[in-house]
């Protein structure tokens, strides 16, 4: 059960789509008009920072002396999906657009060589460049990772190499000394990766596919030139994927057209970030530059197998994490052991705190010096609260919804204490509850195909661009039906006035115990859903939650 957020009453005399714009703070004129039709890339390009525009000419500046000495350069990314994607990009353009063959990929793998650019990942993407035959100085460039790796800048600088940095993550208050610093926290490590390849000449924009994939699996809110960058790069994932994406979407059983952000955010990205979590994530980067398409199917259902391995485990921690005592959940949950599996405390986190509604800490004791993640729910500052408690930690960081750390295996019992202190006097109950954010009220009679084709015009959804959640009062319930293969799903018939709407909630029995039956009246939370059976175009409601009213 949740407690109802009704942004705006439904006004007869104003479209749908402009009282659901207006409640989330879309009010001009212009500012709607620039949210319904998107403006191209280069509006947004224009408009960047100056100093942002200068860093990249300085970067671009950089790279093309190098390839005119012959200097090897690396692009150094980071095993997630958008550090992957960031690496992709920049190599291609340097590889394919600027056809310079001393460019090489490296991403560092989180086992042996951490998170980021680090001592080990240096020494390794060195390596590389040298069993390629080359010697003397090389340029580095990282992606998607770098602005906080002072220490490590310095070690590159004095070992007589050069180094670009490119990020978006927050901006630490001393900037590593590189040659040249590209920054920008508005869109994500893949994309700022893009602006430097347009910045040396990029012709071919397909590349901003791995930007849109990138900009949904980071979780980015889709709005302004992140809103431009998906809808252009869903575009052309329908239209002539790239050949990675197209098998990943195959292997996995989904059709290569009518892509959504939905795609790319469950099936896409998880894929992606699976071979990084679990073992080698150079999988993911062989599989965005293979041109084979054979080659590529073959990559791409090695990388199911590593999702599948992935979603074996996450399972599997999630019943051992799961074995809290039911009378009293702490408010911050906090879970230990050591047969969690690094890679995937995140998701087991994400898991419980979505379940439970509440933050939840899991930590792998494998090593003396474990690794910890962390996931919050809106309204608790999960960052704020662990930082409260830094001298506990070896190394933390993080989001107000997210943050991951290191802490010595005798010191999680303080960490226990500390989660425990801290919920009692920050954490209410109140704060607790789950709250389902509704648009609109709207009278269920106005619901037809032309208000779904309207709807449409919001597209792409995402964080920060959530699809429309409406609300409609007193309805008569005129048929139940049990339906799907584990008979999860609730089916329901209703009536609003004459009009008969079909309701579908997904895995009702998850979420609702309580008996609903022919002749209630109830009032109803939901997404609209396009329905095409038999040649006709039905307009369904996916429910979000179920209020029976007392009559
Ligand atoms: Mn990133």
């Amino acid at each position: 059960m949740h407690v109802w957020e009704v942004s705006s009453e439904y006004n007869e005399k104003e479209s749908v789509v402009d009282q659901i714009l207006t409640s989330r703070g879309i009010t001009s004129r212009d500012e709607k008009e620039l949210f319904l039709k998107p403006p191209s890339f280069s509006y947004w390009f224009k408009r960047l920072p100056k100093e942002l525009l200068g860093s990249l000419k300085e970067a671009r500046d950089l790279i093309k002396d190098s390839i005119s000495e012959g200097v090897p350069i690396i692009v150094h990314g980071d095993y997630d999906a958008d550090g992957i994607c960031a690496v992709a990009i920049l190599y291609k353009t340097i590889k394919e657009e600027l056809g310079y063959e001393k460019v090489y990929a490296f991403i560092p793998n989180r086992f042996e060589h951490g998170y980021g650019l680090s001592e080990k990942s240096i020494e390794a993407s060195l390596d590389k460049v040298k069993s390629n035959g080359n010697h003397g100085n090389a340029l580095f460039i990282t992606v998607d990772t770098g602005i906080t790796s002072v220490e490590e800048v310095k070690q590159i600088v004095k070992a007589g190499h050069k180094v670009i940095i490119t990020d978006h993550h927050q901006k630490p208050s001393e900037l590593p000394l590189a040659n040249a610093v590209v920054w920008y926290d508005q869109v994500v490590g893949a994309t700022v990766s893009f602006l430097l390849s347009i910045s040396l000449g990029l012709k071919n924009t397909d590349l901003m596919a791995y930007s849109c994939v990138a900009t949904i699996t980071d979780l980015q809110p889709v709005l302004g030139f992140n809103r431009t960058i998906v809808k252009k790069g869903l575009e052309i994932i329908n239209e002539k994927p790239p050949l990675g994406i197209k098998s990943l979407l195959e292997i996995a059983g989904r059709a290569t057209t009518g892509v959504t952000t939905g795609d790319l955010g469950w099936v896409v990205g998880p894929r992606l970030n699976a071979s990084g979590r679990v073992e080698d994530p150079s999988l993911a980067l062989d599989l965005l530059l293979e041109k084979d398409p054979e080659e590529s199917l073959k990559i791409a259902w090695k990388l199911n197998q590593v999702n599948s391995q992935r979603q074996d485990k996450t399972v599997e921690m999630f019943e051992i994490a799961e074995e809290l005592s039911e009378e009293e959940i702490p408010k911050i949950i906090l879970s230990h052991n050591e047969n969690y599996h690094e890679g995937i405390i995140g998701l087991v986190a994400s898991r419980l705190a979505k379940k439970y509604h509440r933050p939840a800490v899991v930590i792998s004791t494998l090593e003396e010096v474990s690794k910890g993640s962390v996931r919050s729910i809106q309204g608790i500052n999960i960052i704020k609260a662990l930082r409260e408690a830094e001298e506990l930690f070896t190394s933390l960081g993080g989001h107000p919804m997210a943050a991951g750390f290191s802490i010595k295996r005798e010191d999680i019992p303080k960490l226990q204490k500390f989660l425990e202190e801290y919920s009692q006097k920050n954490i209410t109950e109140d704060m607790l509850v789950r709250k389902l954010a509704i648009d609109l009220s709207i009278p269920a009679k106005i619901i037809d195909e032309k208000l779904l084709n309207k709807l449409d015009l919001l597209r792409p959804f995402g964080m920060g661009n959530r699809e429309p959640v409406f609300a409609s009062n007193k309805l008569n319930v005129t048929g139940v039906n049990i339906v799907g293969k584990q008979q999860n799903h609730l089916s329901l018939r209703l009536l609003d006035g004459d009009k008969l709407i079909k309701a579908i909630y997904f895995n009702y029995a998850d979420y609702q115990k309580e008996e609903i039956s022919t002749g209630d009246t109830i009032n109803v939370a939901y997404t609209l859903k396009r329905n095409e059976y038999n040649g006709r175009v039905y307009t369904d409601m996916v429910v979000k939650d179920i209020r029976g009213v007392e009559t």
